[in-house]
């Protein structure tokens, strides 16, 4: 735990849904601990990763995108990462999406950013997808002026380079520090909480509209063997008609979701898993205060 000169850092990943903090994470990491996909708000809690090299670990909490929405879960979510970036982070990595145009979401992220009394890196991800990076890292810097000093970089979170370009970024911002975890440890969060991730994101992959948000994955069951994992999940979902969606056509839909979380879960803990998976009907969850205390 105290190694000599040893440098560590918890860093927050903080920004509007869609960002890119979840892909930023996975990238770093060259594993898949946090589901990224192309719809907002695909993070609902935050969950750490860990990233550790000679004489360093970095400690990432990936949060939910700050956003406002009509449900409790939504008001969760962003009490979630509010809470991240004022509870004792080291750095605060800003996720700031070059392809969009910035607005009072961002504004907001903003001034909860410069709040935190922490350094902050800014990261304008999505270069790949802007004409003109320079400009719009320019336009942000002079609309949000509390910035003008701190570090940044810009990068596409989705290609492996950023790992570097994002490593000799902060790497002047850490301090000497503990080794929080073992050294092969990837995450504290628990096979059950990432299954649960991995069967949400193929859910969100192979529905559309309401679908994905309506959707909350519940682990009845996880045992585990040193040659299996067997697995039984609840999908829950608000109306009839959106577990018929996700049954499908003769159960195809929920036999593909199936099929692609075990193959998820079987490249993480490179163990043979078996998954049972029913669908229930559960109106109103997004307001019910006991399945917001079971997501945490
Ligand atoms: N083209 C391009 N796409 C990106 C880049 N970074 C992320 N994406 C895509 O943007 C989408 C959102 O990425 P996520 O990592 O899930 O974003 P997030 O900030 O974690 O989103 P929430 O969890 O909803 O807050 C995914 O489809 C990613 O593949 C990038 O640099 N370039
Ligand atoms: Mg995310």
């Amino acid at each position: 735990m105290n190694d000599n000169n040893f440098r560590s850092a918890f860093i927050a990943l903080f920004g509007r849904p869609n960002s890119g903090k979840s892909t930023l994470m996975n990238t770093v990491l060259r594993e898949q601990i946090s589901i990224a996909t192309s719809l907002p708000q695909t993070t609902r809690r935050n969950i750490r990763g860990i990233y550790t090299a000679d004489g360093l670990q970095l400690v990432f909490v990936d949060t939910p995108g700050m956003h406002k929405g009509k449900h409790a879960l939504n008001e969760l979510m962003r009490e979630q990462a509010v809470s991240a970036v004022s509870s004792g982070m080291d750095i605060v990595c800003y996720l700031v999406d070059l392809s969009r145009d910035f607005g009072d979401e961002e504004s907001d992220c903003a001034e909860c950013a410069a709040g935190a009394g922490v350094p902050v890196l800014i990261a304008f991800n999505k270069v790949d997808l802007c004409d003109d990076p320079d400009g719009k890292v320019n336009a942000f810097l002079s609309t949000y002026k509390q910035f003008e000093r701190s570090p940044y970089i810009k990068l596409s979170a989705t290609s492996a380079s950023s790992q570097k370009i994002f490593l000799d970024a902060v790497d002047p911002m850490i301090k000497e520090g503990p080794r929080y975890f073992d050294e092969d440890e990837l995450t504290d969060a628990s096979m059950r909480t990432i299954a649960a991730e991995f069967i949400r994101k193929q859910i969100i992959l192979n529905t559309r509209e309401e679908v994905p948000h309506a959707v909350f994955v519940e682990i009845e069951s996880y045992t585990e063997t040193a040659s299996k994992h067997e697995i039984v999940a609840g999908i829950h979902v608000e109306t009839i008609g959106q577990k018929g969606i996700i049954i499908g056509a003769k159960g195809a839909l929920i036999e593909k979701i199936k099929k692609f979380a075990r193959r998820d879960i079987e490249s993480l803990t490179g163990t043979r898993a078996t998954l049972k998976l029913h669908v229930k009907v559960t109106p109103g969850w997004r307001d019910n205060a006991n399945f917001l205390k079971i997501m945490q």
